[in-house]
């Protein structure tokens, strides 16, 4: 009897901490909305008091959460006694969206939880509407109240979420307090070690969405599988009314139409043919509107339509081989520091990327913002995007599977229609144990399950031949269950010196694609010497072009993505100096610089143009 009041208090307790979050709703850019980006106030709370009480008890779970310290509260007071120990109001202003080390000095090394504040009015469009509040993404966990009342949580610091708060949003006077976290710890992905700085905050956009009572929650509109004249459809509805509902799709400029009716469960699905389309690539980015309508519900998108595929080695996109001419890219804008959020810097980053004459790109190590994957398939860009299961993770835990399995498909979910995505990779260099394979094999299942038509991949390792000196081969057992074969190869900076290259060989047993999704060399713009001297842009630059002799020589090679398109901030990169807290192995420098290296990439991809 004990044990089951003591089971029956742990439900109890449970339920308000782990609240539900809402499905993911997508399009989101193109929905009635009000974007909460703009000036927050925020307070900085090391030990979390705003968090827990004196005894380690979560507030927001007790009767009393303490209105002198619970800050989610937003307690005033007009009588001077009452003993108040925060006052939004006169905290410090941040900017939302973006992380909070580039912006404060003081909280440039800073990982620990900080609460930021917004307060707004909110005028309801329409009578019987539904609001939704979304982020893009908070690093790392976040923890969401609402006029005082809590809407739930999230862990993952890259993927999109979204809270239903109809009853709870006011005409005047509201106010949103948000409990950022970005303390590393070793279950989380990614864990503590990474080469990328831990930057903290809300870092990408925050919006109420207004939707009406039954809505198009999502929706998808991709070519069939193996069938380049025929566009597979799905839509799914939220609310009350969800079921037995017509939906319409409408591509105007291909003459199309199509009327769905969902399902019980809201869900409705299709096929169209769809002959004469013209087809998404980087040479011809076209885009078609492609309009949803559900009563007096309205969703625009602008879709584009491509195959992909492999046969033997070769990638095949709309039936034609292609060579990934790539570079890979962190989500930060190195010239004005930070987390790269907006257009522009998705512009500044790719603009980049296609003076380098690349026709793709790796988003590594984690799902970049949406602005990134949009202006990807504007500009035409293909994109390898990757979840943060980097290194060593903890394989045999079921919580860190279940939060791989969520950031993945989150990022499934929001870019599933985009064309220029044609790879979700699931990892990058972990090390092979029973362990990881059962962990990786199910992010790759859960890949195909999700999505029909991409592919899939991960950076494994190289590793010498045993018995040999100069034969490389690849031994992980992921390579059977990928499309791709990719690998980061460090030969001449990590593994002797670059005339190395000239002696190596690599054994690739799979009539697969290789794609090789990492090598360079740490290089501080404006250091010359000797190209035999580390860090002088020469010696990046003779690296880079024995590299590429050495990778033409693998028969199944169809691209790569050197590391990387700019200098990016490591807190592993210690030397004063020349790193100074900046991984170097950029082609570009943090003042926007290109570096020598860069012009041999621009060169050899200019050689495989066509190819
Ligand atoms: C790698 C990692 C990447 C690092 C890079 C480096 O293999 O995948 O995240 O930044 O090497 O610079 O060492």
């Amino acid at each position: 009897m004990r044990k089951f009041g003591l089971l029956f208090l742990l439900f109890f307790w449970l339920i308000p901490f782990f609240k539900a979050q809402s499905p993911l709703i997508t399009h989101t850019h193109s929905r009635a909305q009000l974007s909460l980006n703009g000036q927050w106030r925020y307070i900085v709370d090391p030990y979390e008091s705003g968090y827990y009480n004196y005894r380690q008890d979560v507030r927001d779970q007790l009767q009393d959460p303490g209105k002198s310290e619970a800050l989610f509260l937003n307690h005033h007071t007009t009588d001077s006694s009452e003993r108040i120990e925060y006052d939004f109001e006169k905290a410090d202003r941040i900017q939302v969206p973006r992380d909070w080390n580039s912006q404060k000095e003081k909280l440039f090394y800073y990982e620990g939880t900080i609460w930021y504040y917004k307060a707004f009015d909110y005028e309801k469009a329409g009578k019987g509407g539904r609001q939704f509040l979304y982020f893009g993404a908070v690093n790392y966990e976040a923890h969401v109240y609402l006029n005082g009342k809590k809407v739930g949580s999230h862990i993952g610091g890259f993927s999109p979420f979204n809270f239903e708060v109809t009853d709870l949003l006011q005409p005047e006077g509201n106010f949103l307090i948000v409990k950022a976290d970005n303390r590393r710890s070793r279950e989380q992905v990614p864990t503590v070690n990474t080469d990328w700085w831990n930057y903290g905050g809300i870092t990408r956009d925050v919006k109420i969405l207004e939707v009406g009572k039954t809505f198009i929650q999502d929706s998808y509109v991709q070519l069939l599988k193996g069938d380049a004249n025929t566009l597979e459809v799905e839509v799914q509805l939220n609310g009350p009314n969800k079921s037995q509902q017509k939906v319409l799709l409408e591509i105007a400029e291909a003459k199309l139409q199509l009327s769905l009716t969902t399902d019980d469960s809201g869900l409705a699905r299709g096929v169209v043919r769809a002959s004469e389309l013209n087809y998404w690539s980087p040479e011809n980015p076209h885009l078609y509107e492609v309009k949803w309508r559900y009563q007096g519900d309205s969703l625009m998108d602008r879709v584009g339509f491509r195959t992909i595929e492999t046969r033997g080695a070769n990638i095949l996109l709309n039936g034609e081989s292609v060579f990934l001419r790539g570079i890979s890219i962190h989500e930060e804008n190195p010239i004005r520091g930070g987390r790269a959020n907006s257009k522009e810097d998705a512009r500044m980053l790719l603009g980049w990327a296609k003076e380098m004459g690349c026709n793709y790109v790796r988003l590594a190590h984690y799902t970049h913002n949406e602005h990134m994957i949009r202006m990807a398939d504007e500009i035409g860009l293909m994109v390898w995007s990757e979840v943060p299961v980097y290194w060593t993770i903890q394989w045999s835990n079921p919580a860190t599977l279940q939060n791989a399995k969520d950031q993945l498909a989150a990022a499934i979910t929001r870019d599933k229609n985009r064309a220029s995505v044609i790879i979700w990779s699931v990892a990058n260099e972990t090390p092979i144990s029973a362990a990881r394979n059962v962990f990786l094999t199910q992010l790759i299942q859960l890949c195909r399950t999700m999505d029909r038509v991409r592919l899939v991949s991960c950076a494994m390792e190289k590793r010498h031949k045993e018995g040999t000196q100069n034969v490389q081969e690849i031994g992980d057992p992921l390579q059977e269950l990928v499309d791709i074969i990719s690998f980061n190869e460090y030969i001449g900076w990590y593994d002797g010196l670059p005339e190395k290259t000239q002696r190596v060989r690599f054994e690739i047993q799979y009539d697969k694609p290789v794609v090789i999704s990492e090598f360079g060399a740490g290089a501080l713009h404006g250091l010359h010497g000797a190209k035999g001297a580390r860090w002088t842009e020469e010696f990046q630059e003779d690296l880079y072009i024995q590299t590429l002799q050495m990778l033409d020589s693998i028969p199944q090679l169809r691209g790569m993505t050197p590391w990387i398109l700019a200098d990016f901030r490591s807190p592993r990169r210690m030397l004063d100096g020349i790193q100074d807290g900046w991984n170097r192995k950029g082609l570009i420098s943090e003042g926007g610089e290109k570096k020598k290296a860069f012009y041999v990439m621009q060169r050899y991809y200019a050689a495989k143009q066509g190819l």
